[in-house]
């Protein structure tokens, strides 16, 4: 049986994924430091529920949004994958109900115990109103934006500060938190960056693998800022994040789906690295670039993503489609 357990360099309790202070707890500091792996007092257990934002049977998710202290919250919840590892242990520990029997066929509710049966819990707190929409269903439209639509609609958007706060990824590229969660880290200026499992991975099997590699450079938006200019860069994130995760995962690149998306939650540049075969979300051709294409438009045209038209759905109430209405674009 093959071994999808991820080798570890920390202890297995890195549990707590809690991503902001609460208020009148000790969880964690704004910057993410001290209390990560630690078993802290439940801060959610005076959350309330205000409303259901999405729920999805299937991918076993429920996203809520409450409040937690006075303050806006939203709580992600997601049961976790198995891991082929544990097993064994989950049928000692358990107890078995019957829930019917006929001929050869039997179904039951097995009860393991708590240790199995983890809730991977997501807090963004205070969660702002475009977080709430963020992780709301809704109906997606396509959009179309040429070279002028990008100058006139969306880079003034961009600007004008009224997208995602990229607090958290500063914190990281200083240091700040998520320091013990780094894969690999290439310091240079120019053609650095550095890897780390994106939140919605647990790290604990390599079917569901999720990283980020962000990069050093301060002054790369999006895919639109790419030219010529920036292919050494590019090669690197590939080749580096290609051999990390080879020799830390086991998981050569022929298993690896590498890419960028357009458009992105947080305009600094970031390359998304998920398992082939693993349907993470946002890897559909809608918004996932690859990053080898990306290079080869690059290599065949240096301002290949200055010129060209792009096209991606938005999100009823992302504001960026109202622009791109108001500007009769739709
Ligand atoms: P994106 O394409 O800008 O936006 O990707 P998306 O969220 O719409 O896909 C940003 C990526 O960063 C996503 O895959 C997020 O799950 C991940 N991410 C977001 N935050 C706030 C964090 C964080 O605080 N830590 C880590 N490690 N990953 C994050």
């Amino acid at each position: 049986m093959a071994d999808t357990t991820v080798k570890r360099e920390r202890g297995s309790e890195e549990t707590n994924e809690l991503h902001c202070e609460v208020k009148k707890t000790k969880v964690d500091d704004n910057n993410g430091g001290d209390g990560v792996g630690a078993k802290s007092q439940n801060a959610l257990s005076g959350f309330k529920t205000s409303n259901v934002l999405s729920v999805n049977a299937r991918e076993k998710r429920i996203v809520l949004h409450g409040k937690v202290a006075d303050e806006d919250a939203v709580v992600i919840l997601e049961k976790t994958p198995f891991t082929e590892d544990t097993m064994d242990q989950v049928f000692k520990g358990s107890t078995l109900k019957l829930d019917m029997k006929n001929y050869i066929y039997s179904t039951y509710q097995l009860q393991a115990s708590p240790h199995y049966n983890e809730i991977k819990t997501t807090l963004v707190c205070p969660a702002t109103e475009k977080h709430i929409s963020k992780y709301k269903h809704q109906e997606s439209f396509f959009v179309e934006e040429t070279k002028k639509d990008y100058e006139t609609i969306t880079l003034p958007f961009i600007e004008d500060q009224t997208t995602f706060s990229l607090e958290w990824v500063y914190n990281i590229l200083q240091k700040k938190a998520e320091v013990e969660r780094i894969v690999y880290e290439d310091p240079d200026p120019d053609t650095g960056f550095i890897l780390l499992p994106d939140f919605k991975w647990n790290q604990k099997q390599v079917d569901d693998l999720y990283l980020i590699a962000i990069v050093h450079r301060m002054n790369i938006r999006s895919l639109r800022d790419l030219t010529a200019e920036h292919l050494p860069l590019l090669v690197n994130i590939l080749q580096k994040g290609q051999m990390t995760i080879l020799e830390r995962y086991s998981l050569p690149s022929s298993k690896l789906r590498v890419y960028l998306h357009y458009q992105p939650s947080y305009y600094h540049l970031h390359v998304h690295f998920t398992k082939l075969g693993y349907d993470a979300p946002g890897c559909g051709v809608e918004r996932a670039h690859l990053l080898s294409d990306v290079i080869q438009n690059l290599q065949s045209d240096p301002q290949y993503y200055k010129n060209r038209t792009m096209y991606f759905p938005l999100r009823e109430e992302d504001k960026l489609l109202s622009k791109f209405k108001e500007a009769g674009r739709l």
